[in-house]
């Protein structure tokens, strides 16, 4: 068993975007302008190892699937002591004709200057007839922000999108934290986009939260449609919500709520005193989203890490991924919730459909897809009907409604009433090895409560790679509505899952020995104690996304 192969080009990614080689972390800057879509990232031209002296690469697309590597747009130079010391993450905002500022692309990004202090820079698009935007100018009067006093020199960063209020000043959020390690959303104000005055409160704070990273801060529409709005569209609106997006460091998550914005102050709906709701339950961190004017939607980017070692990496010569973009719009339940589902066009990378209806799944019994020709690059979607709820186990209290832990105490392997049923994916034929991806419901007090798991803990026979069981709960009455979908795509070394519909998303990074000899396989199983049905299952073996 070739378990050293590490290094093997198998567990590259087909059509997740990754670079070529070498390290890469947070999306930055994303944005549709001119005919192309626009990639920036945090990467380390030197290794596959993060570096203080990041820089930030940059890739087009006419289509989010197949993409052109252009030149590095930031990395630190001897002449510029505002980001000498690296390039950190920061966004994108197209600035519209007018006298005050200069209109076309702009960036805000953070450098760490000559002290290796924090501060943020502006760069504008050289020649903004250029749909490549390949050259960028460091105007030489940066930074733009300075630290702000009182705050760590290592603890401000990752300036937002940029909207404009009804008063004509653009806005803008930064993240920090303050001594008694309440996490900040600092607010910033200007008329000109260059110069910048920090507003007494803050956009938003969290208490004993640590510093709070990449900021996204974005309208939605209340009623459930599909279709995006653009960040100024912020401006004195009050038929829409707002969503802020954090990550926050010290857990290595990215969580959301959604509110409304009264003088300039962010007020989450619910979640109060808290940062709010996972976006992504797995492996999924620095998200950041962009409006695509071209057709009318939001998008959502994010950084899929490794969880390997770093002397894996090393060998590997590579490390870091993006999800496939996704789509985001607002449940229109009323729930303040965000759906989040795969664009649209890595549908065009489907190929040899398979597809089947109304089969009982048996419990003990996985039931194998044959014919698709590789199943470590497919887009599998399925949806089952639970035949009676009545056999769901008693939900244990002492759980405290933390999914991760139900999923660890009772994964895959352990037998349970209504489930667990789902997927078992890049399996090895004899199932040493398999990811299981899968639904278990629960019967509590006054209601049936769905959970939603990616599980790790046989993905690999390596044994220094994360074995977590990833989970999440999956907000939907399975009482009146008996049935759930799930849609998985795998990808070599990732596992991107959508419950319900894309109501709980979990990405996994599992690293199967079985794929260095080919030898893997795709199941539907259950192991609860009676059959599920599944009622319509579509898979495709997906083709590979160009990036050169
Ligand atoms: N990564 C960047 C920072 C950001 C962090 C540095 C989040 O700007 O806060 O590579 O992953």
């Amino acid at each position: 068993m070739a378990t050293s192969s590490i290094a093997s080009p198998k567990y590259r990614t087909a059509f997740h975007f990754q670079p070529i080689k070498n390290w890469m972390n947070d999306p930055n800057g994303p944005m549709y302008y001119n005919g192309y879509y626009h990639f920036f990232y945090q990467y380390n031209p030197n290794g596959p190892e993060w570096s203080e002296n990041i820089v930030w690469a940059h890739s087009v697309s006419l289509d989010l699937v197949n993409w052109s590597i252009v030149k590095d747009a930031f990395f630190s130079t001897q002449d510029h002591p505002f980001d000498i010391n690296g390039c950190w993450s920061g966004s994108a905002t197209i600035l519209p004709d007018g006298d005050v500022y200069r209109p076309g692309p702009v960036m805000l990004y953070t450098g760490l200057d000559n002290d290796k202090r924090q501060v943020q820079n502006i760069a504008f698009a050289k020649n903004i007839s250029d749909p490549m935007l390949e050259e960028w100018d460091k105007p030489d009067y940066n930074p733009i922000i300075d630290l702000p006093t009182g705050i760590q020199p290592d603890c401000f960063r990752d300036p937002s999108t940029g909207w404009i209020g009804e008063d004509g000043y653009w806005r803008i959020g930064v993240g920090s934290v303050e001594e008694d390690h309440t996490g900040v959303i600092f607010l910033y104000k200007s008329k000109d986009f260059v110069h910048w005055t920090k507003s007494e409160k803050p956009l938003f704070s969290v208490d004993d939260i640590g510093i709070l990273e990449c900021p996204d801060f974005f309208p939605v529409s209340r009623d459930g449609s599909k279709e995006g709005l653009d960040t100024s569209s912020l401006n004195g609106d009050s038929v829409n919500d707002y969503v802020l997006k954090v990550s926050i460091y010290e857990l290595n998550i990215d969580v959301y709520t959604v509110g409304k914005c009264e003088n300039d102050v962010y007020i989450p709906n619910d979640h109060k005193g808290s940062a709010g709701l996972r976006i992504d339950f797995g492996k999924f961190y620095a998200s950041k989203s962009f409006f695509d004017p071209k057709m009318k939607r939001r998008i959502l980017w994010a950084w899929v890490n490794e969880e390997c070692s770093s002397t894996d990496n090393i060998a590997k010569g590579w490390a870091g991924i993006q999800i496939v973009p996704r789509l985001i719009w607002l449940d229109e339940t009323g729930h303040h919730r965000l759906i989040q589902w795969p664009i649209k066009e890595i549908e065009s990378l489907r190929r040899n459909e398979i597809s089947f209806q109304n089969l009982d799944i048996i419990p003990q019994t996985p039931f194998e897809i044959k014919g698709l020709i590789n199943t470590s690059q497919a887009d599998v979607e399925v949806e089952f009907e639970i035949p009676n709820l009545e056999d769901a186990e008693e939900y244990d209290p002492s759980w405290s409604m933390d999914p991760q832990k139900i999923c660890s105490l009772r994964n895959a392997s352990v037998s349970g009433g209504v489930g667990p049923f789902g997927l078992l994916v890049l399996a090895s034929d004899n199932r040493e090895e398999y990811t299981a991806v899968f639904f278990r419901i629960f019967k509590a007090k006054d209601k049936y409560l769905t959970l939603m798991c990616s599980d790790q803990s046989k993905s690999s026979l390596r044994t220094e790679v994360s074995k977590t069981v990833y989970g999440g709960f999956v907000n939907i009455d399975i009482e009146n509505t008996p049935k759930i979908s799930l849609r998985t795509l795998i990808d070599h070394s990732v596992v991107e899952s959508f419950g319900a519909g894309g109501r709980t998303c979990i990405t996994s990074r599992v690293y199967p020995t079985s794929i260095l000899t080919d030898n893997i396989h795709l199941f539907v199983f259950n192991n609860g104690t009676k059959s599920v049905r599944v009622v319509d299952f579509k898979a495709w073996e997906m083709a590979n996304a160009r990036i050169d």
